[in-house]
């Protein structure tokens, strides 16, 4: 017997709606998707969590969470008539990822393992739009009333507001881990997530993977800034990946001995957690690091000009903070690497032209670099501790 759904006017019969859930599913395995899940609109608990993590000021800078509320809140308002999220995930870290290798080297830029090849956004996006077209194809000669009740779907990857990780964890993607990332136990956290807001009812996932942090806390102890005000709950306004992507203005100063040479985003926490053993490689070719920037010194990206900078970072994620700020994040790493002639010289070479944001940021460095100097002559030991407790932590961790 086969029933038939009217959900807001898209009439289609619960076999159909089942048999193109999984369609869906196949579809995005062709288009390079590691998972597809599906759920309901209803957020429950997380509206909470949203409007407590603003009522905080966690947010900082990033007044963009503050607006449209409703819409975030409530994906209908986002895209009218909207029943169902199909969330997907896509891997991204590259083989070979040599993220605890650069971490060690002080000299060495560190940038966030998602930022070294191509922008991931637009690619997700079209695959996505591909998806949508597909289901809306497949759709159509199912629907009684298409003329009454047009289709309507919408992809979105990362910018629009939409809380995309509880959707995903709805969807059977995986948990949101302590550090507030979703993770999966059979593939880690390294990848991004998109999604296509449907008003096709499509039969929704019910197997959830279940929470497995348990007692662990290793995200919460490693993280150099101490961002985490507890577990689940993450003041962005000390998280490196704010300060050195999101904040347009100085990064403060107790922040930027623990930022140390990472200068484009982090990765502590979820480098340090156990699941992302687990982790594969990207199939993804445009996620392979580009201009080398995976090994790059702090001091041969600092001395970039503007020019450079735009040409090497076409198509790039970093292309996203503009130049001023890649030089103010590069100018902290050089405070924080080693005493070096080379680098004071690049320093001092760039200081006349900076705008005041970035001398602001070159004279601490200079003064680091000649504390630096005083201080290594006394104690052998990275200037930052924490990179130590990830370094011997993730040892300990995978050995
Ligand atoms: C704003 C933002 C940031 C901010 C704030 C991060 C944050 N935790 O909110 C900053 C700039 C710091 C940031 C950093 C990063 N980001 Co970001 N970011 C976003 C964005 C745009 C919105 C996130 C959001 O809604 N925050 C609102 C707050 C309220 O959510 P929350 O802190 O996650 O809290 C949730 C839970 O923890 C839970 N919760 C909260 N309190 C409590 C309390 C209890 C007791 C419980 C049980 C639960 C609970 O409910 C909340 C709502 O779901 C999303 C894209 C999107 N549209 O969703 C990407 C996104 C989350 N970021 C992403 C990535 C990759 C990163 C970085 C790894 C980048 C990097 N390498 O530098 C870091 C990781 C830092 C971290 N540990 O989160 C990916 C994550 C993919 C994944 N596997 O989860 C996303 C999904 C983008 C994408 N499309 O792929 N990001
Ligand atoms: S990304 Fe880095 S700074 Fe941000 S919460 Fe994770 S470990 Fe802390
Ligand atoms: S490091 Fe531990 S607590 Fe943090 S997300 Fe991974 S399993 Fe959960």
């Amino acid at each position: 017997m086969v029933s038939s759904h009217d959900f807001d006017h898209i009439a289609i019969s619960d076999d159909a709606m089942r048999a193109l859930a999984l369609e869906v599913k196949c579809w995005g395995r062709e288009l390079g998707f590691q998972q597809v899940g599906i759920s309901d609109i209803d957020l429950g608990e997380h509206r909470n969590h949203l409007k407590h993590w603003l009522k905080k000021g966690y947010h900082g800078e990033m007044q963009w969470m503050q607006h449209h509320q409703d819409k975030r809140n409530h994906p209908e308002d986002l895209v009218p008539g909207t029943l169902r999220v199909i969330s997907v995930r896509m891997d991204y870290l590259p083989e070979n990822p040599q993220h605890i290798e650069v971490l060690k080297q002080p000299s060495k830029a560190y940038i966030s393992r998602y930022a070294l090849g191509r922008d991931y956004h637009k690619l997700i996006r079209k695959r996505l739009a591909t998806l949508a077209k597909k289901l809306e194809s497949a759709s159509l000669p199912l629907l009684d009333n298409a003329a009454d009740a047009p289709i309507q779907q919408r992809p979105f990857v990362d910018s629009a507001p939409v809380l995309e990780k509880a959707f995903a964890e709805k969807a059977g993607l995986g948990w949101i881990g302590k550090h507030t990332l979703l993770l999966n136990a059979s593939a880690g956290s390294w990848f991004f997530l998109g999604e296509i807001l449907t008003n096709i009812p499509l039969t929704i996932d019910t197997i959830t993977q279940d929470n497995q942090c348990g007692n662990c806390e290793a995200c919460l102890k490693v993280c150099p800034t101490d961002a985490f005000s507890a577990p689940y709950q993450l003041d962005a306004r000390r998280c490196i990946s704010y300060l050195t992507i999101e904040l347009k203005g100085a990064i403060p100063d107790t922040f930027r001995e623990p930022i140390g040479n990472r200068v484009f985003g982090c990765d502590d926490c979820q480098a340090i957690c156990p699941w992302n053993k687990f982790a594969k490689p990207t199939q993804e070719l445009d996620f392979s690091p580009r201009h080398n920037l995976n090994d790059r010194t702090l001091l041969d990206l600092f001395l970039w000009s503007e020019e450079e900078y735009l040409r090497y970072t076409e198509g790039s994620a970093i292309r996203r903070i503009g130049y001023e700020r890649w030089q103010r994040n590069l100018a902290i790493g050089l405070g924080n690497a080693p005493a070096d002639t080379a680098i004071v010289s690049g320093l001092n070479h760039h200081i006349d032209k900076a705008s005041p944001l970035v001398r602001e940021h070159i004279e601490w460095a200079l003064k680091q670099q000649h504390s630096t100097k005083k201080r290594r002559r006394k104690i052998k030991r990275p200037s930052t501790p924490q990179s130590d407790t990830l370094i011997k932590t993730i040892d300990d961790t995978n050995s």
